[in-house]
């Protein structure tokens, strides 16, 4: 008995085979398929798809023969894979040197007649054989010998498809893990967005939506105003001699000041009204459907809040104008501005008190 010897692109070969995975893999009807059509088609008892590995051969699909595996020395196939393009034929193993004492010979399955078409990659590697067996000595026709080969090669597209597939699927498995990941980072943007336009809109002192927020809101309730045909209204208010308040007891009593009169402002406020740090000690109150009599008596309601606050250091007071939009001939402009007159108004008659002014 002669052992074949390794090909001469034995490491290349072996690499080819574990990329294809399919060393130890499953039954498949595929490969089953070929094997029944190699036995019938050769109308011999055994058929085998046999791969060459290191040290032994194993079989993805057999007919006619038991067993998985057998040492890659006894292999018949260990020797064709040596001629990948041509099919080995042993046509009486009893006398073939290499095979004549050969245990499957010489006792179970008593093999006497071989014909191996090897397993080609694409770039030549043969991996192993598409084989078909028989007890007694025979030979193939040209026509079976052309159908072994035409097998032999389908398997080897079956083995392609294979690997093409598994590498679609990792990659559809990538992708997918890309896109999770994706909208992880969007949804952690949309959040880092959300909260920085809050802080935009918001001032630091007070915590009440700040100017830019104001003007915004403005625009909005003023259309909304115009397109339902309801009353808006809008007060300004300026904390009073605020300056002598800031300059008698510090600048940081002047900002506990002004977070308290925001504190009662949005406990003065209805849920629809919008109150709003307009700048310095001035702050202003949207006020959605409603009539100039409704906001002088927020507007009133507010100032004797703070009137009657119980202030750490002095009293304190607030001057406030109020203005309405009855007409949608004004704009939102002409509103704030109304309001700044009934507010200079205010001021004029002594402070701390609340006047309307007309729109014009
Ligand atoms: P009036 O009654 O006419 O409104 O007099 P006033 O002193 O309140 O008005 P004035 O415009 O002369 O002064 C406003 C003061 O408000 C001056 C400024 O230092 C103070 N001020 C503005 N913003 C802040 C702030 O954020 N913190 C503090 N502590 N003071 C502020
Ligand atoms: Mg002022
Ligand atoms: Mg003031």
């Amino acid at each position: 008995m002669k052992a074949a010897a390794h090909p001469p692109n034995e490491a290349q070969r072996l690499k080819r085979l574990d990329d294809y995975h399919i060393l130890d893999s499953m039954a498949e009807q595929a490969y089953d398929d070929i094997t029944f059509l190699a036995s019938q088609i050769c109308e011999t008892p055994i058929s085998v798809m046999t791969f060459i590995d290191k040290d032994r051969q194993w079989f993805k699909s057999k007919v006619g023969l038991s067993g998985s595996e057998t040492p890659r020395d006894l292999a018949f196939c260990a020797h064709a894979i040596l001629n990948p393009d041509n099919v080995m034929v042993v046509p009486d193993a009893l006398e073939d040197q290499r095979f004549y004492d050969n245990p499957f010979v010489t006792s179970d399955p008593s093999i006497r007649f071989y014909a191996g078409a090897p397993l080609v990659t694409p770039d030549g590697a043969a991996l192993g054989t598409l084989c078909v067996l028989d007890k007694a000595p025979r030979k193939l026709s040209d026509a079976q010998l052309s159908a072994l080969q035409a097998l032999s090669r389908q398997a080897m597209s079956q083995l392609e498809l294979r690997k093409a597939l598994s590498i679609l699927a990792k990659d559809v498995e990538e992708r997918a893990t890309y896109e999770r990941r994706l909208e992880a980072y969007q949804k952690k943007l949309e959040t880092i967005n959300a909260s920085l336009s809050e802080e935009s809109q918001t001032d630091k002192l007070t915590q009440l939506p700040n100017r830019g927020s104001f003007d915004e809101s403005l625009v909005e309730e003023y259309e909304r105003a115009v397109r339902r045909r309801r009353p808006l209204s809008l007060a300004m208010i300026d904390v009073d001699s605020f300056k002598k308040f800031n300059d008698q007891f510090g600048h940081r009593a002047g900002d506990d000041a002004l977070r308290t009169v925001a504190a009662i402002l949005s406990e003065t406020t209805r849920p629809a009204d919008i109150a709003a740090r307009y700048g310095g000690e001035e702050f202003v109150i949207i006020l959605p459907d409603t009539t100039e009599e409704g906001a002088l008596v927020l507007a009133e309601r507010f100032r004797k809040a703070v009137q009657n606050h119980l202030w750490p250091h002095r009293p304190m007071t607030v001057s406030i104008g109020v203005s309405t939009l009855t007409d949608a001939r004004f704009d939102a402009h002409a509103l704030v501005h109304a309001a700044d007159n009934a507010l200079y108004e205010s001021k004029s008659n002594g402070r701390n008190r609340a006047t309307s002014g007309l729109l014009e």
